[in-house]
């Protein structure tokens, strides 16, 4: 038996989850959760952080909680940054994508390379939160030393050995997915020093010792763990990343750069093994997150139960920026709903049965573009993360798109962070599709058959 410490923070908790690699006969994966810890951000003089320091003493309380250990892997939430001064200090806290800095430096950098261009060299979708955006509206970027990406700097702090994992490097809109390496000129032209960025390494590379225990680099964008994660049997899969985010879209060999694909906003992340995540982000359950905020109605399970009694009445677009931002989720909502001549929810039952009904039109629409811009043949969808316990949104995905939702692992992120390191360590084997298969045979997953209208 091998086991594993995955350190997985999501923007809205963090967890350190240990796995168990048994061999032989009972091959199989288990994972178990060690620690648990919220994630707050907080505003300070007007700028949205993160609690860097919390989160990071959360990771350090998970780690001594999981005991000893093989080794360690490392994923966060994509495009966030910490800056390093000259003594290897960080400069400030790490600034939240929520936060409205980049909104005036958009047509700044636009003009220096057009939008066009900026996706002919990327490939990432226009998302105000892209790291290139941020980096534009930064001034103490031009004081650092050092840029480490939100794995990396917890990575740097746990091990002393700075790198730039490839995988979360290419959220920034900085990198070319086709070659795996820095777009020189998309940096030139906005201004961007590369040196800030130490080397790039990949998903199963050692990133250094923690305590003599080895911390390996995984797919250390939480999305690209979590692909790894999807216990898929079939080449022909959709799948949806549900937490805060929902990332939706397909697994492909090769970036689609055409204009036809920058025009429906989708992105070409990189994934493990050369692999290219071909996606939309789509607003996700922050839409209900950020009104449970405003009701104070933490109680998930009792707004779902009063949601799936109410028939579907109201369609938002789930991708529209105005539900970026913190802020009155519901008024935003009721805006957006009386906008489109339609009935404005009143309870918040009426409320999350909008956004439900939103994302699930959302996903089918993306799937639909997904499928037509890669030439890809859609059998099933695959829904991973915390959105796969929300029973009603996955009967209305199915239902939507026509097609059968598989959902579990709920944890497919930690899972896909436990099996790049266990092949790192030499305690697997193999591609993505027998680690795949190793989930598909020891995960509990729930089937949603469509049902017609
Ligand atoms: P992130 O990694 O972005 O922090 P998670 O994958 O942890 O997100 O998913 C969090 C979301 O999962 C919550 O916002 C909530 O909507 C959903 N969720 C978690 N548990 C449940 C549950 N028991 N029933 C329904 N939804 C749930
Ligand atoms: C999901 C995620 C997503 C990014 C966003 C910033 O946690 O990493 O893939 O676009 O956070």
């Amino acid at each position: 038996m091998t086991t594993f410490a995955a350190v997985d923070l999501g923007a809205s908790s963090g967890r350190v989850m240990v796995g168990e690699l048994s061999a032989g006969l009972s091959r199989g994966v288990a994972l178990t959760e060690v620690h648990r810890f919220d994630n707050r951000p907080v505003r300070t003089d007007g700028t949205l952080c993160w609690d860097i320091l919390a989160l990071y003493q959360g990771v350090l309380d998970g780690l001594r909680k999981a005991g000893p250990v093989d080794a360690i892997g490392i994923d966060t939430w994509g495009v966030d940054y910490g800056l390093l001064g000259a003594d290897g200090a960080l400069l400030s806290n790490p600034v939240h994508y929520r936060d409205a800095r980049t909104e005036p430096v958009i047509d700044e950098v636009f003009a220096k390379i057009p939008p066009e261009k900026l996706y002919a060299e990327t490939g990432i979708q226009f998302l105000p939160i892209n790291t290139v955006f941020q980096l534009a509206a930064d001034t103490r970027a031009r004081r650092a030393e050092r840029l480490l990406m939100m794995p990396d700097l917890i990575s740097y702090w746990l091990t002393g050995v700075a790198g730039t994992e490839l995988t979360n490097a290419s959220t920034t809109a900085l990198l070319d997915p086709r070659t795996g390496r820095w777009s020189a000129e998309v940096a030139r032209r906005v201004g961007i020093d590369l040196d800030l960025f130490p080397p790039l390494r990949k998903p199963g590379e050692e990133a250094g010792t923690h305590a003599g225990v080895p911390v390996y680099a995984v797919g250390s964008h939480d999305t690209a763990s979590a692909v790894v994660g999807v216990p898929a049997t079939t080449e022909n899969f959709a799948y949806i990343s549900s937490g805060t985010w929902s990332l939706v879209g397909l697994e492909l060999p090769e970036p689609v750069l055409s204009e036809a694909s920058r025009e429906a906003n989708f992105t070409n992340e990189v994934g493990v093994d050369g692999t290219i995540r071909f996606l939309r982000n789509v607003m996700g359950l922050w839409l209900l997150q950020e009104c449970q905020r405003a009701w104070e109605i933490p109680d998930t399970r009792r707004l779902l139960d009063e949601a799936a009694a109410l028939p579907r009445r109201a369609i938002i677009d789930a991708g529209d920026p105005r539900f970026l931002p913190p802020g009155d989720m519901p008024a935003r909502l009721a805006a957006a709903c009386a906008e489109t001549g339609q009935p404005v929810p009143g309870t918040p039952g009426e409320f999350t049965r909008c956004v439900l009904d939103s994302l699930a039109d959302a996903y089918r629409r993306t799937i639909d573009d997904a499928a037509r811009l890669s030439g890809r043949r859609v059998e099933e969808i695959h829904v991973v993360g915390g959105g796969a316990r929300n029973e009603l949104l996955c009967r209305l995905t199915a239902d939507a798109c026509g097609l059968p939702v598989i959902a579990g692992p709920v944890e497919a992120t930690a899972l896909g962070n436990v099996l790049v390191q266990a092949r790192a360590h030499g305690a697997l084997s193999g591609g993505l599709g027998s680690l795949r298969d190793l989930l598909a045979h020891t995960q509990r997953l729930t089937v949603y058959r469509p049902q017609s209208p």
